[in-house]
Order: C-alpha cells, then sequence, then structure tokens
C-alpha cells in the first residue's frame, strides 16, 4: 500500500520524505517516478469520504490515518458512517456533544455516531417509517461499542428520564455479563448476536424495547481457546458475591474451576471482574429480577462449574469400555444444587438408556462419552439460561401495542452482532457467524447497490453504472441454492449414520467445483475452506454434527424432570413437554440460526436503513496504532471505494413529487399544496431550482425527484429557517391585532 509522505528537503537530486507513519526516507531521482503528487483534499483530509480527490485505495487509506493521528475516528461516505476502533476513552461522548449533535442535518456538525443517531430519529418522526442501524465489522471493531452509543443518545433526546429509558440502557451490562467473553479478538467480545428495537410513542418518547438475541456460542462454557476466557458471569460472581454466599454454593475462585481455566487466562486486563458483579447485580434489579431469581441463576452457574471438575475413571464391564464419576465434593455439590438424586445423577452421566425391542437397557459410556453428556448436559443449561434470561429482560422492557393505532408507534433497530470471525481453528460456530455476516453483506450490497442502481434506470435518470463485488454467489452456496452447505449439513445431522467424515465427503461432492469452495488436499485431512468476502476461513468438521444436532439424551431430561428445584425445570419446559420422538425430530441449530435470520432480513428490509462500517485499526487492541494493512483489507473487502464511487455519483435522496412539493412549498411563496397541484412535476422544479440552482447536479425522474446528502442538509436547514419565520410572522400578526 503506497504511503503519504511530506518533503523535507531536495539536496542534489536527492529528496528527503517523512511519511506519515513518522519515519524519513531518502529518494533517489531514480526512484522518483514512483512518486505521485497528492490531491489537495488528501494533505489535510476530508470528513467526508465522497469529496475526497484522490479516490483510490491509499488516498481513501491516508485519510483514515490522517484523522485517526488527530482522534477523528469518525468519516462519512455520505451518509455511512466509518468508525476506527480508538481503543481509549475519547472525551466526545459529554452530554454537551450530544446536546450539539441533537436535532441537526448530517454534515451540519463533524462526523459522529451521534450525528447517526440522531438521524435515525428525525427521519422516523420526519418519514413516518420504522428505522434501522447495521452496524457491521469484525471482531473487535467497535460494534458493541457504537450499538451502546446510539442507544445512550436516544435515550437522553427522547428526553424523560423514565423508568423504561433506565431499564432499556441497564438490559446491556446484562447481557454482556452472561453473552461476552474475552476472546484473544476482543476483550470484550460478543458471543451472541442481538437486535435491540426500540419502541417510540407518538411524542417521540421511548416507551419500550425488545431485543432478540441469536445463537450463543455455547461451546464456549465448556471449552476456551488459549488465552481466552469462559463468559464474564462466572468470574465475577467468583470476585464479587459475598463470601456467605458463595460458601453457601461451595465456590472458589476461578483457578479453581477446569471450565474456567482451560485458555489458562482467569484475569483480563482492564476489567474490574468484582466491581462488574455489583453493576450487574443492580442492573438485574432494574430489570425486576427477583432476589430469588438472581439465586437460582447462581445456583445454576455455580453447578456448572462443580460439574466441570467431575472427574472420571475409566472401568470395563462385559468388555465394554465404561467409566465411573470418581466421589467426591464436587459431584455432591452439583446434585445438590441441581436438586436431584445424587446417584441419578451419576447414572445419567455414565450410562444411557437405549429401548430396544419394547425393552429399556442400561449401557454404559465410555469415558469420551461420558465428557460429552456431561458438557451437553451444561451447555444445554447455560443456552437455555441466557434465553431465560433475554426473556426475563423482554418481560420487562417489552410493551405490547396499546390500543392506540399501532401506526402510531414507530422504532428504531439496532443491529449488533458477531463480527466475522477466522481465528486458527474454526467450527460450526464460526461458520454460523460468518454466515450470518455475509448476509448482513448482501443486505448492504443490495441496498447502496442493486436496489439504488435499479431506481435510476426505472426512474431514466442519466446514470453511468457502477460496478461492485456482489456476494451473493457465496451466500447462493452456503445457504440459498439447493444442497447448499448448510442444507447438507443439516441432512447428514438428521441422517441416524451420518458422521463428519461422511457430511465433509458429501460437501466434496456438491461443492468441489465451485470457486468458492476450497476442498481438503486429501482423504485425511478434515477440513474444507470457504471463500467469504472477507477471506477464506477453514472450518475444521470434527464435532460439527454433534454442534448442529444439539441433542440432550432422554436421560438428562429425565432427570431433570426428577428435579426438585423448579427454575430448572422451567428453563427445560419445552423440552420435557416434548417426549423423545419429537425431540428427537427438533430442529437443528443451523436450521434455526437460518430461519432467524431471515426474518431478521425481513424485518430490516421494511426499515429505512443506516450503515455504520467499524474498522479495527490493528490486532493489539492499542491506542494509536494504525496498521495499514490491516485496514485497507477491511476497506476493500467491505467494498469502501465502491461505495465512495456510487455514494458520489448518486442521489441517495428520493422524494415522489407530492411528498417534495408538500414538505417544501413554503420555501417559494404562493405554492400551493400537492392536491391542488396540476403539474405537480413542474412545480416541484419550480422549487428546486430556485432552492439549489438550476445547474447543481440534481436530476428529476419520471415519478421522484434525485438529490444529493447535501442538497437534502440545505433543503431542511431553508425550511427550518421559512417555518420559523412564518412562526415569527404569525406571531408579529396576532400581536398585532391586540
Ligand atoms: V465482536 O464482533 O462482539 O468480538 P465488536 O462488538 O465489534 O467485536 P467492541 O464494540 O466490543 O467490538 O469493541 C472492542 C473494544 O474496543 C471495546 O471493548 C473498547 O475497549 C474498544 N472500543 C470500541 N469502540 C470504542 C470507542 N468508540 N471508544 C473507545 C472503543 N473505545
Ligand atoms: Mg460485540
Amino acid at each position: 500500500v503506497p504511503i503519504g509522505a511530506v518533503v523535507k528537503l531536495c539536496d542534489s537530486g536527492q529528496i528527503q520524505v517523512l511519511d506519515d507513519e513518522g519515519n524519513e526516507h531518502w529518494i533517489s531521482p531514480q526512484n522518483a517516478t514512483n512518486i505521485k503528487p497528492m490531491h489537495p483534499t488528501s494533505i489535510h483530509g476530508v470528513d467526508d469520504m465522497i469529496r475526497l480527490g484522490d479516490l483510490n485505495e491509499a488516498g481513501i487509506l491516508r485519510n483514515l490515518l490522517k484523522r485517526y493521528i488527530e482522534h477523528l475516528i469518525y468519516t462519512y461516505t455520505g451518509s455511512i458512517l466509518v468508525a476506527v476502533n480508538p481503543y481509549q476513552v475519547l472525551p466526545i461522548y459529554t452530554a454537551d456533544q450530544i446536546r450539539l449533535y441533537t436535532n441537526k442535518k448530517i454534515g451540519e456538525m463533524p462526523p459522529h455516531i451521534f450525528a447517526i443517531a440522531d438521524n435515525c430519529y428525525f427521519n422516523m418522526q420526519r418519514n413516518n417509517r420504522d428505522q434501522c442501524c447495521i452496524i457491521s465489522g469484525e471482531s473487535g471493531a467497535g460494534k458493541t461499542e457504537s450499538t451502546k452509543l446510539i442507544l445512550q443518545f436516544l435515550a437522553a433526546i427522547s428526553g424523560q428520564h423514565s423508568w423504561i429509558e433506565q431499564q432499556v440502557l441497564e438490559a446491556n451490562p446484562i447481557l454482556e455479563a452472561f453473552g461476552n467473553a474475552k476472546t484473544i479478538r476482543n476483550d470484550n467480545s460478543s458471543r451472541f448476536g442481538k437486535y435491540i428495537d426500540i419502541h417510540f410513542n407518538k411524542r417521540g418518547a421511548i416507551e419500550g424495547a425488545k431485543i432478540e438475541q441469536y445463537l450463543l456460542e455455547k461451546s464456549r462454557v465448556c471449552r476456551q481457546a488459549r488465552d481466552e476466557r469462559n463468559y464474564h458471569i462466572f468470574y465475577c460472581m467468583l470476585k464479587g458475591m459475598p463470601s456467605d454466599q458463595k460458601k453457601k454454593l461451595g465456590l472458589g475462585k476461578a483457578t479453581d474451576y477446569s471450565y474456567l481455566a482451560i485458555g489458562k487466562c482467569t484475569v483480563c486486563d482492564g476489567r474490574d471482574d468484582m466491581k462488574e458483579y455489583s453493576n450487574i447485580q443492580s442492573a438485574m434489579k432494574v430489570l425486576m429480577f427477583s432476589d430469588t431469581e438472581n439465586w437460582m441463576i447462581s445456583k445454576l452457574l455455580a453447578s456448572i462449574l462443580h460439574m466441570g471438575n467431575l472427574r472420571y475413571e475409566a472401568r470395563t464391564y462385559d468388555n465394554l469400555d465404561a467409566c465411573e464419576v470418581v466421589r467426591s465434593v464436587d459431584l455432591t455439590s452439583a446434585a445438590t444444587l441441581l436438586e436431584v438424586n445424587c446417584k441419578d445423577l451419576m447414572n445419567c452421566l455414565t450410562s444411557r438408556t437405549l429401548i430396544t425391542r419394547g425393552e429399556t437397557v442400561s449401557t454404559p459410556l465410555s469415558i469420551e462419552q461420558a465428557l460429552d453428556v456431561r458438557d451437553a448436559f451444561v451447555k444445554g443449561i447455560y443456552g437455555r439460561l441466557f434465553v431465560w434470561i433475554v426473556e426475563k429482560i423482554n418481560a420487562a422492557i417489552y410493551k405490547p401495542p396499546s390500543h392506540e393505532p399501532k401506526a402510531l408507534r414507530r422504532s428504531i433497530g439496532l443491529l449488533d452482532i458477531f463480527g466475522f470471525e477466522n481465528f486458527t481453528i474454526n467450527s460450526f460456530e464460526q461458520l454460523c457467524i460468518n454466515f450470518a455476516n455475509e448476509n448482513l453483506q448482501q443486505f448492504f450490497v443490495r441496498h447502496v447497490f442493486k436496489l439504488e442502481q435499479e431506481q435510476y434506470n426505472l426512474e431514466h435518470i442519466n446514470w453511468q453504472h457502477i460496478e461492485f463485488t456482489d456476494n451473493q454467489d457465496a451466500l447462493d452456496m452456503i445457504a440459498i441454492k439447493p444442497m447448499n452447505i448448510i442444507s447438507l449439513i443439516d441432512e447428514e445431522s438428521k441422517f441416524p449414520k451420518g458422521t463428519d467424515t461422511t457430511m465433509l465427503n458429501k460437501l466434496n461432492s456438491q461443492h468441489k467445483l465451485n470457486t468458492n469452495y476450497i476442498p481438503p488436499k486429501n482423504n485425511h485431512e478434515t477440513q474444507f475452506g470457504l471463500q467469504h468476502f472477507a477471506g477464506v476461513v477453514y472450518y475444521e468438521t470434527r464435532g460439527f454434527l454433534e454442534k448442529n444436532r444439539d441433542t440432550l439424551h432422554g436421560d438428562i431430561i429425565q432427570l431433570v424432570h426428577s428435579s426438585r428445584n423448579k427454575f430448572i425445570k422451567q428453563i427445560f419446559q419445552a423440552d420435557v413437554a416434548m417426549g423423545a420422538e419429537t425431540r428427537k425430530r427438533s430442529p437443528t441449530l443451523s436450521s434455526q440460526f437460518k430461519r432467524s435470520l431471515e426474518q431478521l432480513m425481513r424485518t430490516l428490509s421494511v426499515c429505512q436503513p443506516f450503515f455504520v462500517r467499524c474498522i479495527k485499526p490493528n490486532e493489539n487492541k492499542k491506542p494509536m496504532l494504525f496498521d495499514r494493512e490491516l485496514c485497507v483489507r477491511q476497506l476493500r473487502y467491505s467494498g469502501m471505494m465502491e461505495t465512495i464511487r456510487i455514494r458520489r455519483a448518486g442521489y441517495p435522496i428520493r422524494y415522489t413529487f407530492v411528498e417534495f412539493v408538500d414538505r417544501y412549498r413554503v420555501l417559494m411563496p404562493g405554492v400551493k399544496p400537492a392536491y391542488k397541484q396540476e403539474d405537480l412535476r413542474g412545480t416541484c422544479q419550480r422549487i428546486v431550482e430556485v432552492v439549489l440552482g438550476r445547474d447543481d447536479d440534481w436530476q428529476m425522474g419520471k415519478t421522484k425527484i434525485f438529490l444529493k446528502d447535501h442538497h437534502d442538509m440545505l433543503l431542511e436547514i431553508e425550511r427550518d429557517k421559512a417555518i420559523t419565520d412564518k412562526v415569527i410572522l404569525i406571531q408579529k400578526v396576532v400581536r398585532g391585532y391586540k
């Protein structure tokens, strides 16, 4: 990637330059041909990249770098916000800043996440339409922080300081405690996706919200990679819970538990688990978790930790591999907390009941099988607990529409999912995460490139087609076309004899010719690769089917059924009610996930979207470090070049003639409302010509007028003025009569 530099000295043909990263170079005349002068806009940078003179990768990159160094982390591309993670607390989120950004047009103030939030809010009211904010970027890029900032802004300008606003805000610490964890990419990585829909009443005040969650990474409860942690809540509980309570639960410190110490990392720099615990506790109070419920949750968490410490010994019965749980405090503690019979728990964890020809027989499990059963049980508990917690939060914050007609209620949805991931070893979870990101990318591509250009063509305006990279093919292969990857995995999961190997074979034979599929190099390899929009990821297939099936065997459900712990029974209620046969046929994880993503995409497609593109400046979680290679890669795959090009050439603001005349006729005295107009198109044109000038770059289509973002700002400012003038005039008239 070329770098920007300033000439310092010219000496006998040699040039000395200082580059953007502060390094000095001497350049000889032979090499000087590689040097290009910079466009004046690039030297100091621009806050909207559509005004960039050097519209090439190097120019874009330099613009972001230049601004980043000055702590200007936000940059527009039209109304799309690019946010580079500062990895430090900047003084730009104060109450004063909120006030400064309230009720402003995009472009009136320097780029800011608050401007996006303000515009969402304004658009919701102006257009009387639901809005959504799609926040994308890879793991650690800043999606979750951006989401919180938008939420904070919306709560502030909705302006009631009400209980419900506080509840909506306090949902976050709870969700993060149970659903976020330290990974090598991000110390507070979201291991689930969420869509928060915030509801506003007709006066624009927050009246409630609803949270949708997607696919928590359950495997983390039992296993973490090196230098990673389990979910925050475990460490917080062990650090923050009063000792008498801990004693009742038989708890010690984090390093005592194998589920918490596998990653060899039980503390996280910059996080105070003890303080977090008290924050979580108070948030739970705000969201109406009762003391009993809270205690029940702690009991389940503790039982998980005890179960993780169980030790097994191998045995052989009748030449069959079998095992036993070594009797220990952990075993009795787990049984006590789960309120089940200790012997039953032990049986469940070491054998399974099979029904053959109407007879029930108990077969022993090998150590490996037994460990799998235990882990499945633990994941089952944690996953259901998480779902319960989200439901509990929704019960507090979600208010079904009252008798007011539905049209009076509007919403802003914030989408914050797990970002694109590529680890050394990637599994089923990463496939789901990356599949979700492909979906979001397609939503972006569709909205910014496809639908946009379709409109221009339909309306017959002057337009030069802009090429873009479409990830539809990859998405088709993963989840859309017949025999797609997800459906093959699913089919194999339902097939009783299916194994990870037979699944891989099927993927290979079906997709080996697809350019987006990378088959294993030989028969021994268990990985396949996919070319995602954000790069190639290799997936390790071992364990795929098990994770996708996500079933608990009947003995475990039976055990839960026998428990005297009402809470665990409640979170397993649906499973207990189901019965063995239905349970076997219950939908797999990937099919559930696929369905919920489709639902999400439908929801988003009826909203007016805003896009925030988060960029991760370095892999070290460090401030002021701008890794140019890393950044350019993200800009490239997110289609930033093409986005700037289309936003620069395009007309993101559109009104039908009726809408336009009715909104802006105040700008031209004597213009009648649209319904009284005969020549709407002509009137429209007259208004724009007067306000924006005949030669400016706007266009009249067949049924709509096409404008630039800055036109919108200008028109709105003029309109505000005109209305204020009118009000003043009316006041004067009224006073004059007195
Ligand atoms: V993941 O896909 O959930 O793994 P995110 O959500 O994109 O990821 P997150 O918002 O959690 O990333 O940001 C990572 C870290 O960067 C945060 O914990 C902060 O320490 C840091 N960050 C991000 N944005 C900001 C910001 N605007 N100001 C200060 C920030 N720090
Ligand atoms: Mg996140």
